[in-house]
This record gives structure tokens, sequence and C-alpha cells, in this order.
């Protein structure tokens, strides 16, 4: 495609909006505000994002309903009612249909589609952008909500197609859903993902094996339902917590403790953890000690205490030990929050296998394989993770000024600017984009709404001053890495393997995917950019 593609006049856009999720419905709104000229593509079927595809059995919200939500519309505050401290993915989905529905965002959003190029023209400062539907779209910004975790890593084994069984990737569940009772099913994969399914069909599948690798320091979850006096308790704190969210380390209602672990003595220790502990949230791993996620010694003390946790569930000491995680500190991979995944392994039903040392060596007509033994199965659920960070706009074949392409530079070295933006890539914006903010240290339905607000300014501010085009200059971008880096170098989070580090895709560069600064930092850089005028980036 070039300059000289001829583009429908109807096909031509302020903005591209990629993705339909928590951030592309909000994205959508708040530049139709604007007055823009705004499409919305999604390759799902309706709209939800994360909450549209992970529709596995056992799928919810580890962030608090009362603030996984929408600040930006009172009557939305006050009309929605939440059943859930951590509602269930169909809550959640009706929540944002139902976002929706009252913001008629229906009407600009184009489902079943999935973008295949984008390419910027510079002749007219517009990205010209292809579908997998056969469109050809023109629009002077591209705008990807394309989702932080959203692209499932590829299936690593080999004989898939001589399974005579079925199998799903959690993140590609089918609508149809999957009959799983009195069936024997294998689940790949114990992070939050498989956490969550394992403990909901245990109880309900014939046989369960569950395949693990690396073991995890889940947390109990303490999911208090709510009714209309608990609802208007938190109404009333509303405007408290609109605030708080975007002020907070993590975009949570909580903050890190402020007492140092070190100075208490092992008593006052023991009795924070229990007390951080019972609040049955994230806030047992980013919101108590800091430390965890900086100093060797708080962390293994804290690790421990996990361990202790983790024993006591399961009956058997042999698989206690299997269970207990010995080779990464506790919070330096992401923390799941858990409602019964360590009893299930007191059920007769449930084996676990470990694949730590003998790795699963593929399908066979009847299962899995493992150290050449066969585990005969009826379903295999993956819930092997994500390509995180970059794997959703890597795939989409995106080429920015002089032809560069994002998924060769991004093949060598992660670079963003606030993640928000890449040099080289006029006029892109990619909310949730690595470098970032983003799970679990902001809780996303903040960052995501504090970073459209940033591009919806961004925008805002390009056309009052009528300019074409932004891009952050070679510098700035720099100095973010660089920051970022600092940052990240800082805590234990680059010492283990997991996807926050890359970890996961086979020749990744190692980058700290999430920005560790914290929330009401990243804040203030954002809000620097724009009272700046844009400092450091290039505007034509
Ligand atoms: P994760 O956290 O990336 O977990 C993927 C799991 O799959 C993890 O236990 C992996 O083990 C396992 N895995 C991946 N490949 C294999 C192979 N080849 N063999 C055995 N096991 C394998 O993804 P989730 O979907 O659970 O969570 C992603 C995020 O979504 C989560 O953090 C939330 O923020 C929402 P490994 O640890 O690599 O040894």
């Amino acid at each position: 495609m070039s300059s000289t593609t001829k583009i429908d006049q109807n096909a031509e856009y302020d903005a591209i909006v990629v993705g339909a999720g928590v951030a592309g419905l909000y994205q959508l709104y708040r530049l139709r505000e604007l007055g823009l000229k705004v499409r919305s593509l999604d390759a799902a079927g309706a709209v939800g994002g994360t909450w549209y595809w992970n529709r596995y059995p056992g799928a919810r919200v580890d962030s608090q309903s009362y603030i996984y939500q929408y600040w930006f519309s009172d009557e939305l505050l006050e009309e929605w009612d939440w059943s859930e401290r951590f509602p269930a993915q169909p809550e959640t989905e009706r929540y944002l249909n139902y976002v929706a529905d009252k913001f008629d965002l229906r009407k600009d959003i184009q489902f079943n589609t999935t973008v295949k190029s984008a390419h910027w023209d510079a002749g007219r400062s517009r990205w010209l952008i292809t579908t997998d539907q056969g469109d050809t779209f023109a629009a002077r910004y591209f705008v990807s909500c394309a989702g932080m975790l959203s692209a499932p890593v590829a299936l690593p084994f080999p004989g898939r197609e001589t399974f005579k069984g079925q199998v799903a990737h959690t993140a590609r569940w089918p609508q149809e859903g999957i009959d799983l009772a009195g069936k024997r099913v294998g689940v790949i994969g114990t992070g939050a993902t498989g956490i969550q399914v394992i403990q909901t069909i245990a109880s309900q599948v014939a046989e369960l094996k569950v395949f693990q690798r690396t073991p995890q320091y889940a947390v109990p979850m303490r999911n208090d339902t709510y009714d209309d006096a608990a609802r208007d308790a938190w109404r009333a704190k509303y405007p408290e917590l609109r605030e708080q969210v975007h002020h907070s380390f993590v975009g949570f209602d909580f903050d890190f403790e402020t007492e140092n672990y070190l100075d208490l003595s092992p008593e006052e220790r023991k009795a924070a953890l229990e007390r951080i502990w019972a609040d049955g949230s994230l806030r047992f791993w980013v919101g108590g000690f800091q430390e965890i996620l900086t100093d060797e010694e708080v962390n293994a003390d804290v690790s421990e205490f996990v361990r202790d946790k983790i024993r006591a569930r399961v009956k058997d000491p042999a698989i206690a030990e299997k269970l207990v995680p010995y080779s990464y500190g506790f919070g330096t991979a992401r923390v799941p929050l858990e409602t019964g995944y360590y009893d299930a392994y007191n059920r007769d039903n449930v084996e676990l296998v470990d694949v730590s040392e003998t790795p699963i060596e593929g399908f066979t007509e009847n299962g899995l394989l493992v150290g050449g033994k066969e585990y005969p199965l009826d379903v295999v659920i993956l819930a092997t993770g994500f390509d995180a960070g970059t794997g959703a706009l890597s795939r989409m074949d995106i080429h920015g000024r002089d032809d560069r392409s994002l998924t060769e530079l991004w093949r060598k070295d992660i670079r963003s600017t606030l993640g928000l933006q890449v040099h080289g890539f006029p006029n892109l914006f990619t909310v949730a984009g690595p470098l970032a903010p983003s799970t679990a240290f902001c809780n996303m339905a903040t960052c995501l709404q504090q970073q459209v607000d940033w591009v919806t300014d961004c925008i805002a501010y390009l056309r009052k001053e009528g300019l074409k085009s932004i891009e952050p200059g070679a510098e700035k971008e720099e100095w973010w890495v660089q920051h970022h880096d600092e940052t990240a170098n800082a805590t234990l989070m680059m010492t283990t393997n997991s996807w926050y580090t890359g970890a996961n895709i086979e020749g990744k560069p190692r980058r700290l995917l999430s920005y560790i600064g914290g929330v009401d930092e990243y804040r203030k850089f954002c809000d620097e950019a724009k009272t700046s005028h844009y400092e450091g980036y290039a505007m034509s």
C-alpha cells in the first residue's frame, strides 16, 4: 500500500481504534466526544475484549469490582450494581455490554474483523489499514486498544492433529462452552488462569490431570457478595476512590504499608502478614510490604510465610511439596488469587503431574505423553498464557515512517515512550503498550482509563494546534526506556522467568513489560508531557 492507494471516501476516518474491551470502548467514547469520525475494529463477535474471549470455567476478575469500572459517568456508577467483590466473567461481560448500549457505542464498532496491516502514509499523513474482511481504511490516528494479554501463545506441543479429543486455549474458549461433566480432562498451565480453571472444574469432571511446570504462590481470594447496603456503602466512597486509584502505587484503593518490614519484631512481622493476608486480595502482594519487591531477605521471609500457608492446605506432604515454589521468590511473578485451588489436590479424582523435569512430549491419539507415559484424556485445556505486551501489536504488521516495521523493532529491542507511542511511528497510540504500567502493577481499569485520557488529550491538542502528526523523539524514547529499566532493575522482578520479562516466548528480548515505578509516578510523567506541550516529541 502506498500514497497511490485509492481510499473510498466512506473508508476515511479521523481515528481507527482496535479493540472493544475496557480500553477500546472508552477510547471510542472519548474520541467521539471530541467530534472525531471513529471506527472501532475487533476480531471478536461482540464487545468485551478480555471478558469476551476468556470465558473458560472459573474466569473471574481479581481486581475489586468497585475499582475495576469506569469513572467517567456518574449515571453509570449510580446504575450499575456489582454482585460481588470479585465478579465472574459473565458479570463483567454484561457490564461492558451495558456500557456499549448505554452510550450507543456499537454503531461504530465493526466486529469479526482482524487488522492485518497498518502502514503510515507520509504523503497523506495517515495510516492505511487493511483487515481480514477486505477493508482498507485511512485514518489520521491509529489507536491500539488491543490488549496487554490478548495474544495467546502458540500451541507448543506436536501431534494435536492425531488427538481424538477436544483441545481449547482458555483465551479462545468456545462461545457454546465445553461440557466437561464426567470427562477426563487435562489442564496444562498453572498460572492465574490455570488456577481458576482447576479449582472450578475439579468437582465436575471424572478425572483431572494437572500438568504443572512451575508452581505458584497463590493467595486466597475473599470474595464477599454485595447486597444493596454494601453497594450503597461503596457508592458513597466512589468520589474518593476515583481520586485514590490514580494516586496509589498500583491503581487500587490501597497502598503499601507505611512501616518497614525489617523494623518490626518477628512477632510483629507475623501479625502484620496475617492481617494483610486476611484481606484476601492482591494487597498481600502489591499493597503489603514494598520490600517484598526489592529486598531479598524480606522476600525470602514472606515466601516462606506463603509456603507454609500452602503446606497447611494440602493433606499429602509429597504433593504439597510439589505445589510449593522454590525456584523464585514470592511476588516476582504474577501472584494469582485462589478459591479452593490447593484443596482440589486433596480430591481423589485430581492428579498433579510434575512436568518440570520431564516435559510434555506431545499429543497422542488418546491424550498426552509425558516421559513415555500416556495420560488418556477427553479434553485438553491449554492455560498456557500470552505473548504479553507486544504480542497483539506485533501480529498486526505495523509499518511506520520510512517503512520501519514494529514487529522487527520489537523482535530486537522492546522500546516505547511511556508505553503509549513509539519513535518512528507517527500518530500510533498504544494503550497498555509495553513499558506502561499494567496488570497487576496497575489495576487495569485505572491505567487504561488514564492512558485513554492521555491519548485523547494529545489528539485534542494536535487538532487545536492544526498539527497533523506527533511522534516521540529518539531522545525522549531513550529517556523513558532508561528510566523504565532503572526502575525495573531496582526490583527483584527481573530475576524471574515469566511473561513479565518475556521469558515465556522463545527469543523475545528480555525487558520488564510493565512499568513498575508506580501509577502515581507514571501519571505525573504523562501529565508532564501534556503540560510541556509534548516537549521532546516531533510534531508537524
Ligand atoms: P501464565 O501466567 O503465563 O501461565 C502459563 C502457564 O502455562 C504457566 O504455568 C506455564 O508454566 C505453563 N506452560 C506454558 N508452556 C508450557 C509447556 N510447554 N509445558 C508446561 N507448561 C507450560 O498465563 P495465564 O493465562 O495463567 O495468566 C496470564 C495473565 O493473564 C495473568 O498473569 C493475569 O494477569 C491475567 P511456566 O510458568 O512457564 O513454567
